[in-house]
């Protein structure tokens, strides 16, 4: 009886091992095959005046989260700044480090968002747009540069999408295969999202409530990571 219980033993336990090294195999395949990248800039913290070290906790945990809920390591998020000196990803990437949040799905690069490709940084698929309410072209940072370098198709394609935007909360838009940014740069989608404003030349400032504006925030990374993520479903 002991023999032959140990023969069933034997005969089950290779056939595991085989199953789950190949389901193992499958899955690390598909996933060097299907990495997709949101590159995003730091929300609000230029022309929108949000306090830095405060943004800077909020993105690092908004991250972390976002990383929990989704364990496929083909989703990466990239952290874009396009100052030499910024002092968001330095503060980032010290909390980033406290926290050990995984650096081989958040990574950072200093540059253009609309060039990260074609200057040498790694491919990525999809771009996030810190806007304004109305998702109008023009103004200054990353939106201008966003809808300069996608062209008309980027505006003609945000309008069949939404004409305003709340702060907190994003949408997104799929680029056409004619729009500069998808031909040069290979990006697919930009999503745009509102964050708080705390400048009081712009709309909806929230004259330094923080309470209010943190809410906000984390919203607003919540929205652009789920939406980046549901792409991908
Ligand atoms: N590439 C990479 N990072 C950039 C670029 C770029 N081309 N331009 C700016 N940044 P901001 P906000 C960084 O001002 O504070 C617009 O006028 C910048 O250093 O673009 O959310 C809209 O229409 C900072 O770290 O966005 C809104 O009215 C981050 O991107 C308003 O600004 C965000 O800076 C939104 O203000």
């Amino acid at each position: 009886v002991v023999a032959a219980k140990q023969q069933i033993l034997k005969d089950h336990l290779p056939r595991v091992g085989v199953i789950g090294t190949s389901q193992h195999m499958s899955s690390v395949d598909e996933q060097q095959e299907e990495t997709n990248t949101l590159a995003f800039p730091s929300i609000s913290t230029a022309d929108f005046q949000f306090d830095h070290y405060k943004a800077s906790t909020i993105l690092v945990e908004s991250v972390s989260e976002f990383l929990l809920k989704n364990p496929n390591a083909g989703l990466k998020l990239m952290l874009v700044d396009i100052g030499s000196k910024s002092h968001m990803l330095s503060l980032v990437k010290k909390k980033a480090t406290e926290l050990n949040v995984d650096s081989d799905r958040f990574t950072f690069f200093t540059g253009d968002i609309t060039k990260i490709r074609s200057s040498g940084g790694p491919p990525c698929n999809v771009l996030a747009n810190a806007t304004n309410w109305r998702l109008k072209a023009g103004g200054g940072g990353v939106n201008a540069a966003i809808f300069k370098a996608a062209g008309p198709e980027l505006e003609e394609a945000t309008r069949k999408v939404a004409t305003t935007l709340l702060p907190g909360s994003s949408i997104v838009v799929p680029l056409s295969p004619s729009s500069p940014l998808r031909k040069e740069e290979g990006v697919t989608h930009v999503i745009h999202v509102l964050g708080p404003n705390m400048n009081p030349q712009r709309p909806n400032c929230l004259a330094d409530d923080y309470v209010e504006g943190c809410k906000i925030l984390r919203n607003a990374y919540a929205s652009l990571f789920e939406n980046f993520a549901s792409l991908f479903q």
